[in-house]
C-alpha cells in the first residue's frame, strides 16, 4: 500500500506514520496504477537503461524495479521491524541500479527520510540504528564490489570525517560516487584526528583530501571545523588538493590557509566535480 501511495506522489514522511485502515482507505481512491510502478526489470534490461547496474543481468527478471518502490519498501519494512525485507530490498537494489542511482536515489533519500520519521517519532531510536547497519552493510558491499575492479589503481581522493563525529554515510556515498567514475577512493571513516588524516594522504600519495563534515550541536567534536581544516592543512602536502562536503557549520571566510578550500555541499555537487575530474583524466 504505501509503495503505491508513494508512486501516486504521497510522501513516505506524512503517510507512514497512518495506520493500514487509513493508507487502504488513500489507495481506494488512487487511479489506476502507473506504468512507472508496473514496469519490470525485464522491460528496463531489454530497453539498456542507463540507470541499471553494468552488471545485472537474467537473473534481475523476476525483481520490481522503481527507485520509489524501493525507498517506500524499505520504509514500510523498518516500520514494521521486518529487517530481511530491508536486506533484501538493499540487495536488490543494488544489483539492478547503477552505483551512482543506488547512492543518490535509494541511499540518501531512506537516509534523509529516517531522519524526519525519527524527528516525529514515527521511528524510534532502536529503528535508526537498526536501519543504520543495514545501510551499512549495502553500502559497504557496494564499495567492495566496485574496488575489485579497480585493485591495480593507486588511491586518487581520501575521504574521512573529523574526530568526533559519527557520522559516516555521506563518506561513503561519496566515495561510491568516485569509485563508480572510475577514481579510486581511499576511505578513512568518521572520527578522524587530522594529523592521522594527513599521514594517510602523505602515505598514499592521494591527490585529494576530502573531509566530510555534519551540522553537529555543539561539543560534539573536540575542535570547531575552522581549527580541524587549519591543523589538517598545515600537515598536508604542498601539492594535495583540499575539499570539504556536507553541510557542517565551517566558517570559510575566518580561514587564513595555505591553499583554496573548494567547498562541495551535496553529493550532487561533489558527482558534478568528480565527472570533470573524469573527463580531465580520459583527456591525458
Ligand atoms: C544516521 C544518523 C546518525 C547515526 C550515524 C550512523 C553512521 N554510521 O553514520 C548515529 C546514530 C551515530 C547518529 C548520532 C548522532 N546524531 Co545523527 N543523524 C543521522 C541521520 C538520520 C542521517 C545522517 C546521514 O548519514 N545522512 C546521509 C547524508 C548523505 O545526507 P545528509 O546528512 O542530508 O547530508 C547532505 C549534505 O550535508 C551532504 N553531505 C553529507 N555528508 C557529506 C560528505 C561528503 C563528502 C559530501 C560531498 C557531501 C556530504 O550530502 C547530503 C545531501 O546531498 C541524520 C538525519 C538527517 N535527516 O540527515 C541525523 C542527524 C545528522 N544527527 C543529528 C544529531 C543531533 C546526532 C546526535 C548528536 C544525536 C544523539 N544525541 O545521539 C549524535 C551525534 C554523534 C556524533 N558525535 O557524531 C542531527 C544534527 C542536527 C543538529 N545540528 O543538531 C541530525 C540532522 C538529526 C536531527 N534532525 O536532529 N546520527
Amino acid at each position: 500500500m504505501l509503495v503505491r501511495l508513494v508512486d501516486a506522489g504521497h510522501s513516505i514522511s506524512t503517510i507512514a506514520s497512518r495506520p493500514d485502515a487509513e493508507l487502504a482507505a488513500l489507495c481506494e481512491n488512487l487511479p489506476p496504477e502507473r506504468g512507472s510502478f508496473a514496469r519490470s526489470a525485464q522491460e528496463r534490461l531489454s530497453r539498456g537503461d542507463s540507470t541499471q547496474s553494468p552488471g545485472s543481468n537474467q537473473r534481475m527478471s523476476a525483481l520490481s524495479d522503481s527507485t520509489g518502490e524501493t525507498l517506500a519498501e524499505v520504509i514500510n519494512s523498518i516500520r514494521h521491524f521486518n529487517l530481511d525485507r530491508i536486506s533484501e530490498c538493499l540487495a536488490r537494489s543494488q544489483e539492478l541500479f547503477h552505483p551512482r542511482t543506488f547512492a543518490l536515489e535509494i541511499i540518501g533519500p531512506i537516509l534523509s527520510e529516517m531522519g524526519v520519521l525519527v524527528d516525529r517519532g514515527v521511528l524510534g531510536i532502536s529503528q535508526e540504528h537498526l536501519l543504520s547497519v543495514q545501510v551499512r552493510g549495502a553500502l559497504g558491499a557496494a564499495l567492495e564490489k566496485l574496488d575489485r575492479g579497480m585493485r591495480n589503481q593507486p588511491h586518487a581522493l581520501a575521504l574521512a570525517g573529523a574526530e568526533g563525529d559519527m557520522h559516516e554515510f555521506g563518506l561513503l556515498l561519496g566515495a561510491i560516487l568516485c569509485a563508480s567514475r572510475g577514481i579510486r577512493p581511499l576511505v578513512l571513516g568518521p572520527n578522524l584526528p587530522p594529523q592521522d588524516f594527513a599521514e594517510a594522504v602523505r602515505k598514499s600519495g592521494t591527490r585529494i583530501a576530502l573531509l566530510g563534515t555534519t551540522p553537529l550541536p555543539p561539543g560534539e567534536m573536540p575542535r570547531t571545523y575552522e581549527e580541524y581544516l587549519t591543523e589538517l592543512e598545515s600537515n598536508l602536502p604542498s601539492e594535495t588538493e583540499l575539499w570539504l562536503g556536507g553541510r557542517g557549520d565551517v566558517k570559510l571566510g575566518s580561514l587564513n590557509l595555505k591553499r583554496d578550500i573548494r567547498a562541495l555541499v551535496t553529493l550532487e555537487m561533489l558527482d558534478h566535480a568528480l565527472s570533470k575530474l573524469e573527463s580531465q583524466e580520459k583527456a591525458k
